[in-house]
């Protein structure tokens, strides 16, 4: 039965506004020193009982710093209770890392119904305008480990765990509406040939090696995903602005038992950005933690991201109707075709308490639904449904994951007869263990309020076989290409070219421009020629002739869905000595009028002093924040400083790479030696504004909304 309470879950612990963390802070003073031993190890003493540091046993520790020993210099004594349960800990800290998607980041938030669907499903989130969810939300690249850099080149997960107070629903998606095959069957093939060779044990989350193209040059299934993976969707300028799918065709289900076909879509409302190729690299060595950093401090500093999400709903008559099996997971629906409409908005407003705890522990399983929401057969969906469970009992340990904070159900109780297993931190009082029983005691099931499954009619032999209606690899895969702009065209082209270049079998290379033969007749010629490929090989023979009649679709690129202001990006400031107090200011306020952050530059982590003689504390040294690292840029430097910065290799970097990145950039008059020294003062374009009052400060915020100038892009790198 539908919910009806207007609030399902308490509000998370803190609202957007004092979300700031608890995170430990020292005074500007000097810290005194605290006492030593003998051997100059430093002793700090607890100064109240509740601080006490003590054993996993609760007994208070006197001294964390010496191991007990026979005599000063040892040898150890095996009954140090104290430092072998430390070491032992220690020893077990580390847990597997998941098999894809171990490179993550999460966050918690709440979910809030804009618009009810209860004709359509009886999930408790969409009852009720005002209704909310608590929700955590993890996001994730797939190829590489735990510790790799944010910024590869590669699909994101989009997971969202609903708290319903029908029980937890997992979301599991990605940022891109398609994926590379078509049946689970193939997953343990597709991510092996993607993860580092097994021999070399490299590249490390890359894609740009042979076995993944080999493999992908096998599977013409793939190429509607290479296109998107190809494309800047690989590579977010940030969580925030990029969006999510559930990929999958799922079942609305309503309390009559209607069925309603449901795609799932997460709108950004800060639109969508992304990195450029060059700037991804270098972001990736400047700070590998990018995305984090990003989501923590959106979340700290109050400017919580936040997505819209949108269903995309229609019946089996349209299903027979459209171009394409809905079913197959390497196809979309076109959102000219049917209009997402939007159901909600999510905002992670709370940063976790503990990574490992929240972040590493959370478990998602597609299998996770609740009423209202069902499978459909696609292949993959149904695959899904059995990995993810299992993956957890392999990487948490037990099946009582279940009773982790960030995994338990926290919008309605849980009453159920499983016992025992490893960590079972909840067991039942009494006797009763079964059902049914006869003591009249324990949960009971519920024929009208328990999870019923869809009763969808089946026939058919049992056979390994595909579907012929999942036969067209190509047409979607054109339609994506046709659809983006001409700079997202070229960035596909030369990410296509860079990947296949890193590919040592020239075979491998032939094989991925016959496929892109079937798609764009000028990418293929393009991406042939950047290889260095004179002999153009024949298209690859396709199972069902590409269609060449579907059009474009505007919502497939980014540049078209990008935001209509410069709010919640960052403009970086390089300033020195001297710089103009005036300009600073005006700068500053037109920021804070439009809600961009404003990130200091200078030559000193310790700032530079105005042309007013106040001084301005830099949030990074040169070298320390380079301009990929901000979403435009301006430099303000002082006159009798201006010599000396001009000439180091880092303020050029810094101008040079957002120059290059096709960034806005604004100078004020003495910058100009800067500008000199990068060899760019005849090349300043539209995008290049000079800084001289008040109005142009705004103006030069009010233009950045634009996010890059584009046209210098053609300039840079000419056919
Ligand atoms: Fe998967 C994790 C998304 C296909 C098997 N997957 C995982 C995560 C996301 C996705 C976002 C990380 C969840 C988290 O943050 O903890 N996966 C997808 C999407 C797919 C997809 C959108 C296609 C539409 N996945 C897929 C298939 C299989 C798996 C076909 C297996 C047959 N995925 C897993 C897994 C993981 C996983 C091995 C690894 C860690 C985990 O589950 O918890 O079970």
């Amino acid at each position: 039965m539908p919910d009806t309470s207007k609030t399902e879950t308490p509000k998370p612990k803190k609202a957007a506004s004092n979300s700031k963390s608890q995170r430990a802070t020292q005074p500007a003073t000097d810290v005194p020193f605290p006492e030593q031993g003998h051997g100059g190890e430093v002793h700090q003493q607890a100064e109240n009982q509740s601080e006490r540091l003590t054993t996993a046993q609760g007994v208070t520790i006197s001294d964390n710093q010496n191991t007990l020993k026979a005599g000063a210099s040892g040898p150890a004594l095996l009954e140090d209770f104290v430092m072998r349960e430390k070491i032992f800990h220690f020893d077990h800290e580390r847990i597997p890392e998941r098999v894809v998607h171990a490179r993550g980041y999460g966050a918690h938030g709440v979910f809030e119904c804009t618009k009810a669907i209860p004709e359509l499903t009886m999930a408790a989130p969409f009852q009720e305008v005002g209704k909310t969810t608590e929700v955590f939300t993890r996001f994730s690249t797939v190829a590489g480990s735990k510790g790799s850099a944010d910024l590869a080149r590669d699909v994101r997960g989009f997971a969202v765990k609903f708290y319903t107070n029908q029980g937890n629903w997992d979301l599991v998606g990605n940022n891109m509406p398609v994926f590379f095959i078509q049946d689970a069957m193939k997953f343990p093939d597709l991510v092996h040939a993607v993860k580092p060779e097994p021999d070399t044990g490299f590249p490390q989350a890359q894609s740009a090696h042979d076995n993944f193209w080999d493999f992908i040059s096998l599977t013409p299934e793939s190429m509607h995903m290479v296109m998107w993976t190809m494309s800047d969707r690989a590579i977010p300028r940030s969580f925030s602005t990029m969006e999510g799918f559930g990929v999958h065709t799922f079942r609305f289900i309503n309390s009559e038992g209607k069925s309603t076909f449901v795609k799932f879509h997460w709108k950004p409302k800060l639109g969508l950005q992304s990195k450029v190729w060059n700037e991804a690299l270098k972001t990736n060595g400047a700070d590998p933690d990018r995305h984090r950093r990003i989501m923590w401090e959106e979340i700290d500093t109050g400017n919580a991201p936040r997505w819209d999400l949108a269903v995309q709903t229609f019946d089996q008559e349209f299903a027979d109707s459209f171009d394409f099996d809905v079913l197959d997971p390497t196809k979309l629906i076109p959102e000219e075709v049917i209009k997402p409409e939007i159901i909600g908005t999510m905002t992670l407003n709370r940063n976790v308490d503990n990574f490992f705890a929240e972040t590493e522990q959370v478990a998602f399983c597609t299998q996770n639904v609740v009423p209202g929401i069902d499978f459909t057969d696609d292949p993959l969906l149904q695959g899904r449904n059995f990995s993810y469970l299992d993956t957890q009992i392999k990487r948490l340990g037990s099946p009582n994951f279940t009773k982790i904070p960030v995994n338990r159900p926290k919008g309605c109780p849980v009453h159920n007869y499983q016992q025992d297993g490893h960590m079972q931190t909840s067991a039942r009082a009494g006797r009763v263990n079964y059902e049914p029983n006869g003591w009249e005691e324990g949960p009971r099931e519920h024929p009208l309020e328990g999870y019923v499954s869809y009763r969808q009619p089946i026939e058919g032999d049992k056979q390994r076989l595909r579907p012929e209606s999942f036969a067209d690899h190509y047409s979607q895969a054109r339609q994506f290409y046709i659809s983006q702009t001409e700079v997202e065209q070229q960035h596909i082209q030369a990410a296509l070219v860079f990947e296949l270049s890193k590919c040592e079998m020239l075979g491998i290379r032939r094989r991925i421009v016959s496929h892109l033969l079937n798609i764009d007749q000028t990418l293929a010629e393009g991406v042939a020629d950047g290889l260095g490929i004179e002999d153009l090989p024949k298209a690859a023979p396709a199972a069902q002739q590409p269609r060449t009649d579907l059009d474009p679709s505007p919502a497939l690129s980014i540049v078209k869905n990008g935001p209509d202001s410069f709010a919640g990006r960052t403009l970086g400031v390089l300033a020195s000595d001297g710089a103009d107090a005036a300009t600073l200011t005006a700068l500053k306020d037109a920021a804070a009028a439009e809600g961009v952050m404003i990130k200091l530059i200078a030559p000193k982590i310790g700032g530079f002093t105005d042309s007013n003689g106040d001084k301005h504390p830099a949030d990074e040294k040169v070298d320390g924040g380079p301009s990929v690292l901000f979403d435009a840029v301006a430099i303000i430097l002082g006159d009798a400083t201006s010599k000396a910065v001009a000439a180091m290799p880092p303020a050029q970097d810094f101008l040079k790479d957002a120059f290059v990145h096709c960034k806005f950039i604004a100078t004020a008059a003495p910058s100009a030696r800067l500008v000199e020294a990068c060899g760019l003062t005849d090349k300043l374009d539209d995008g290049c504004v000079s800084l001289t009052d008040k109005a142009s400060a705004a103006a030069f915020i009010k233009r950045c909304a634009d996010l890059r100038y584009w046209d210098r892009e053609a300039a840079l790198w000419p056919a």
